[in-house]
């Protein structure tokens, strides 16, 4: 924390150029591909991953990565609660997007994990935005090739659906079962929070999940209990192991973020939004998302505006981990 900021890797200042100005990477931080010399040098990289071919419903969080970076030019420098200053503990850069084939959804799992794979090797965190939901698959089948890790997933689904129409195993609704049936996630250090919405059939997915040994904390217990308690309960399941943070835009309430493909009343408002990421300073976190921000329904750009914030929430928090 107490070393000088790399001035190569600071956003551009809103007090110098304004905030409306210029190339809107994420968070006006500096672009560089991963595989040139420019990206030399860096710790977190954000990154876009502009696919929607596993969303069984709504559509357009292709379009995800795009708004957020414009929304994400409003975002200033420093915490205003824990004065972090993400941008100088950390070399930070936009990475860009990952070149999906919206076509074909094998094609792009393989593009996305060689991506992710790559940027693992050169010792870069990623903060990764999708995208829907099953993009968290191959960035967890990169950042567990060494063993299954543990995750923190905000959600109102648990995504550890079987299968969609014709057996389809690779849907936004899936991506956690195929990841425990990969052993890419330890399921006795897997905590999904905010689960709620009318379900499919007997709830296959809870049942099957919590027979695997995951934590599955509904909306009900978490208004119940209240947001530090179930987040202290997070961090002890999870403990100081290599641990994953994927953060669906929908665990918001609508009210706040109607821009998702599957969203479901009773949720958390932006405040609680962002106090469950505060919770998660000094875990051992390896990587984050936030997926399923669709600007189709929801043009004001607001809920890509909730989805920013909540991304510097979580880089405030990587930034942090990261520097030990
Ligand atoms: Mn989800």
């Amino acid at each position: 924390m107490t070393r000088a900021p790399n001035p190569k890797f600071q956003p551009v200042s809103a007090l110098e150029s304004p905030r409306f100005t210029g190339i809107p990477t994420f968070m006006r931080l500096p672009h560089f591909a991963h595989d040139t010399a420019g990206a030399e040098g860096v710790e977190i990289g954000l990154i876009g991953v502009p696919w929607d071919s596993g969303t069984t419903n709504r559509p357009g969080a292709r379009h995800g990565p795009r708004q957020l970076r414009d929304m994400s030019t409003m975002i200033r420098s420093t915490h205003p609660v824990s004065r972090a200053k993400p941008f100088e503990a950390a070399n930070c850069a936009d990475l860009g997007d990952v070149p999906v084939n919206p076509t074909d959804t094998n094609s792009t799992l393989g593009r996305v994990e060689r991506f992710f794979r790559a940027i693992h090797a050169q010792g870069i965190t990623p903060l990764t935005a999708g995208g829907d939901h099953l993009i968290s698959l191959p960035v967890l089948r990169a950042l567990a090739a060494e063993g299954a890790v543990g995750m923190i997933h905000f959600d109102s689904h648990t995504d550890l659906n079987d299968t969609y129409f014709d057996g389809d195993k690779l849907t936004h609704g899936t991506p956690f079962r195929r990841a425990i049936e990969e052993g890419l996630l330890d399921p006795a250090r897997v905590v999904q929070i905010g689960i709620r919405g009318s379900s499919y059939g007997d709830c296959d997915d809870v049942e099957w999940g919590r027979a695997q040994g995951v934590t599955i904390i509904q909306i009900e217990e978490y208004f119940d209990r209240g947001y530090r308690d179930v987040m202290a309960q997070a961090r002890a399941i999870v403990g100081d192991g290599p641990t994953y943070v994927s953060y669906d835009i929908d665990y918001v309430d609508p009210a706040f973020a109607p821009g998702t493909g599957t969203p479901e009343i009773g949720g958390p408002n932006t405040f609680e939004a962002q106090q469950v990421i505060r919770e998660l300073a000094g875990l051992n976190i390896i990587g984050a998302d936030l997926v399923e921000v669709s600007p189709p329904f929801d043009q004001t750009g607001g809920t890509a505006w909730v989805g920013v914030s909540l991304m510097f929430e979580l880089l405030c928090i990587l930034s942090a981990s990261c520097r030990g």
